[in-house]
């Protein structure tokens, strides 16, 4: 239920963080569906707040004043133009959804589609959402326990009771609109501070796709093992937000011996089929909730190393990063002109962005292994080798990976493919499995310091 992301089989979504709809179908045309993408999380589309002080911070996005489709990213016409025009290229969008509150109290005025609205009356007429519709004030300042965490208000944002059916049906309704125009699925934003029963109604009453199926959905539970709140209550729903995997990961990264142990079903981590996993997030890269140990682009090799490494392994269904650059301002924007409209993301010729877009996942090491998880979907990881800061394992009969910390390799090693000549999907060399099943292997970039091949990549 809820885990089919309706993309033909592929493994990999990117979330194109704070992009404008016109660059995103752009982006799915040029890039994503040629690197067998299986779709976007895009940034909040409904209508939200316009926060002054910080100048125009991305995180106004988590504000919603209604749930009419104009925001930051562009107009309804535009977000329905790129969900049909990624579709027809086989790439989908699954829209990052904010169903547990409102605006922040203390807010008030007009939004990004011309709604008024008074958080402090609770008053958001775009919906229509009265004080009814929210639970009594308390501050979230416990997470031990659920009651607080579920029915108090997050960092102060008016607190919608999901309990309620005018609330649901408004949510549902939603939701409803963003199906009929081709979505395939939703990031559910803060699903831990929302009771699961109230997520499963709400769920009830999405439809299915005009293609048939249930939608996508995984929720948003930062989860640390620390707390009554656990992704397992949510794995009913979807798929469950790893938190603990962007800790383990960063460990694994800077101790080759540790990455076997990366999948830690003992800390409590979710199972495969629910884990939705990533090295960063938007959050975290910059130090908001659950950040701290983590990798981000700005340790490029080591960012590069722990994503293909993730997309190489057979844990959970996985999403990738794509940034922008903030330098130490934790709440800048997107990359934008003098008026705040979010700057064009270029295309160069060597495919890199450009306008302080950072684009990860355009990066070799990391594009090019999309194409290898979606061959060796369904295998196990077989043949591991570890020795000297080198990593190597086999997919099944499907393909090889490696990887090197210090941008060189040389071994022997068993790849389990059948025999024959292979082309390396990252840095373009031939490699030759032998009939026993053995090849040189061989990595020599520093900057790219990975080899992956797939059956069928021989030519
Ligand atoms: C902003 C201002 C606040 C202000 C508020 C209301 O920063 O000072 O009070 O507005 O006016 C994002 C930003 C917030 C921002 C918010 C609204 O990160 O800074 O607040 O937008 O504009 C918890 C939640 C988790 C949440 C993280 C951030 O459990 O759901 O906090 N993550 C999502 C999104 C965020 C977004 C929101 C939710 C809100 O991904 O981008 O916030 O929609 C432990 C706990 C975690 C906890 C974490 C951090 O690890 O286990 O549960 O995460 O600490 O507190
Ligand atoms: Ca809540």
């Amino acid at each position: 239920q809820y885990t089919d992301p309706h993309c033909g089989g592929k493994q990999v979504i990117v979330h194109l963080f704070e992009w404008k709809w016109t660059d995103i179908a752009l982006e799915c045309e040029r890039f994503l569906s040629k690197k067998g993408f299986c779709g976007v999380q895009v940034s909040p589309a409904n209508e939200h707040v316009m926060v002054t002080s910080p100048p125009r911070p991305w995180w106004e996005r988590y504000q919603p004043v209604s749930y009419k489709l104009q925001s930051r990213s562009g107009t309804e016409a535009e977000f329905a133009d790129m969900v049909s025009r990624c579709k027809a290229v086989g790439v989908r969008i699954y829209v990052d959804v904010i169903l547990n509150h409102m605006a922040g109290l203390g807010r008030n005025g007009t939004g990004t589609a011309g709604s008024t609205f008074n958080s402090d009356l609770f008053d958001f007429p775009g919906v229509p959402y009265i004080k009814e519709h929210f639970n009594e004030v308390c501050p979230l300042n416990s997470y031990n326990d659920a009651h607080t965490i579920k029915d108090c208000y997050l960092v102060g944002l008016t607190d919608l009771d999901q309990n309620i059916s005018y609330v649901r049906d408004k949510i549902a309704a939603f939701l409803n609109t963003l199906i009929d125009y081709g979505v395939a699925g939703f990031r559910v934003d803060a699903a831990k501070h929302m009771w699961t029963k109230d997520i499963a109604a709400i769920q009830q009453n999405v439809k299915d796709l005009p293609e048939g199926g249930r939608p996508f959905f995984y929720h948003e539970v930062i989860d640390q093992s620390n707390g009554p709140v656990t992704t397992q209550q949510y794995t009913s729903l979807g798929y469950v937000t790893e938190f603990r995997y962007c800790q383990k990961i960063k460990e694994g990264i800077e101790g080759f011996d540790r990455l076997g142990g990366v999948v830690d079903y003992g800390w409590g981590m979710t199972d495969s089929d629910h884990a939705f996993v990533f090295v960063d997030n938007h959050d975290n890269q910059r130090g908001h909730g659950g950040g701290g140990a983590i990798i981000t682009f700005e340790k490029p090799i080591n960012y590069r190393l722990a994503v293909a490494f993730t997309l190489a392994n057979d844990y959970g269904f996985t999403r990738v990063m794509s940034s922008y650059y903030f330098g130490e301002n934790s709440d800048l924007g997107p990359p934008h002109d003098i008026n705040f409209l979010t700057k064009d993301v270029p295309f160069n010729a060597d495919e890199s962005c450009g306008n302080e877009w950072v684009c990860e996942h355009r990066w070799a090491s990391i594009a090019n292994m999309v194409a290898f998880r979606n061959a060796v979907v369904g295998t196990q990881k077989q043949n591991y080798f570890n020795k000297n800061n080198q990593i190597a394992f086999s997919r099944g009969n499907k393909g090889f990976f490696a990887m090197s910390r210090s941008g060189h390799m040389d071994e022997t090693l068993q790849t389990g493919l059948p025999a024959g000549q292979y082309r390396d999907l990252i840095n373009g060399r031939m490699v030759t499995v032998g009939s026993d099943g053995t090849a040189r292997i061989q990595i020599d970039n520093p900057q790219e310091p990975v080899l992956a091949i797939i059956i069928g990549s021989d030519s």
